[in-house]
């Protein structure tokens, strides 16, 4: 059996076409940047290795991962290009994180102490990246005086070596805000203090998408794309005035497996919250919310068949959900949840809108057990089925 195979009536596509748009897209629009692909959340649910690929095949020198597990995963299957983790990782790990050679990232005085202490041999350099929270209030280094402490540690150290400075903007994504020019001023304000102190990492970054697709001034030479590679805007606010289009690369499919007739007065799905007002036709789709179709996508969510759009009715099961028709049709016929159909369209936006969330949430959230079916020049490239991948 192929163990990438999918039986279910139900899959996302990822155009992997889109992603590499986007990347040269940015690299037309900052060319001075090296770009870092970030791929945690198994690539924001568009799937971690796959992009990672199609990433660094399109110009990406960097990839970034959440945690060390995401990190060694890529390794697993062959990524050999740098990888950043940017979130805290146990200090007990860091020789393991150096044998394969990932960059980890320090937020913490007593953490290097930690490390050193576990580092057994410097076969392996540890490579860092320092964490300043200049205003996102998350992680990061805030004091001045624990900085110059741990750039004099790193500087005396032959373990460690600080091959990047960053930090994380907490509002690039609203045009009008001061909190994001104070960031970036105390972020410069921090490096310039690292390089009086004698250090001089070699990667200077501070940018999300909405950073980059405004174009953040200052001496830094990496941006770190998430959300506008997988072709998604930042933020409504940003998607009114991009500098270049933007490809969404997700789309989500299902197929009607049951069609039916109601008569008025009849009801659908828990709770009963749908009655026909008149003899109506309904269809039923193999996804529910344990496959990351939400209870909150209804009401409010349509699906799109033979290119036209037709609501999600009653509330969304577990593994299924049903649709109004505006008449009779096949089982078997596509819904596209998520994409285009002729000349309609549904956006990720769309459906973030309904849910009164933001894009980012919906494709990190569509689960395992949905197939990711992977598509380049419109022919599928590979099938990825976690649920039969064992
Ligand atoms: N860098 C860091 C440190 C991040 O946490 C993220 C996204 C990115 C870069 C990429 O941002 P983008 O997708 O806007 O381009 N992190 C998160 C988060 O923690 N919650 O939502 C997005």
């Amino acid at each position: 059996m192929d163990k990438h195979h999918y039986y279910r009536d139900t899959w996302a596509e990822i155009d992997l076409d889109k992603i590499s748009q986007n990347i040269k897209s940015f690299k037309r629009h900052l060319p001075e940047q090296k770009i870092m692909a970030v791929v945690k959340a198994n690539g924001y649910g568009h799937g971690a290795l796959q992009v990672a690929e199609e990433a660094v095949r399109s110009g990406a020198e960097w990839l970034a991962v959440a945690m060390l597990d995401e990190a060694l995963a890529l390794r697993k299957q062959g990524i050999t290009a740098p990888i950043l983790v940017m979130n805290r990782v146990r200090p007990e790990y860091a020789n393991l994180a150096a044998e394969n050679e990932i960059s980890l990232t320090v937020f913490q005085k007593e953490w290097l102490i930690e490390a050193q202490s576990h580092v057994k041999e410097t076969k392996h350099q540890i490579k860092l990246h320092l964490k300043i929270d200049t205003g996102m209030g998350r992680v990061g280094f805030k004091e001045e005086s624990e900085l110059q402490d741990v750039a004099h540690f790193i500087k005396q150290s032959s373990v460690f070596e600080a091959e990047g400075v960053f930090t994380h903007f907490a509002t690039a994504d609203e045009w009008e805000s001061e909190l994001f020019e104070k960031q970036r001023k105390r972020f410069i304000k921090y490096i310039d203090s690292l390089r009086t102190w004698g250090l001089n990492p070699t990667l200077i970054h501070s940018a999300n998408s909405a950073a980059a697709l405004r174009k953040v001034k200052g001496p830094f030479n990496l941006v770190r794309l998430g959300i506008s590679m997988y072709g998604l805007a930042p933020s409504n606010e940003l998607k009114q005035d991009l500098p270049f289009p933007l490809e969404e690369a997700f789309s989500l499919h299902s197929r009607l497996i049951h069609v039916k007739k109601l008569m008025p007065g009849d009801t659908v799905s828990y709770g009963a919250t749908y009655t026909a007002t008149e003899e109506e036709w309904v269809g039923t789709l193999p996804i529910g919310y344990a496959d990351g179709w939400q209870r909150r996508f209804s009401p409010g969510a349509s699906v799109l068949i033979k290119g036209e759009r037709m609501p999600i009715i009653g509330r969304i099961c577990m593994d299924q959900c049903m649709v109004r028709l505006p008449k009779r049709l096949d089982v078997g016929e596509v819904a596209t949840l998520i994409g285009s159909q002729e000349a309609e369209r549904i956006e990720m936006d769309e459906i973030a809108r309904v849910a009164e969330t933001i894009n980012y949430e919906i494709p990190c959230l569509i689960s395992a057990r949905v197939p990711r079916v992977y598509t380049k020049k419109g022919r599928i490239l590979e099938n990825m089925n976690v649920i039969l991948n064992f």
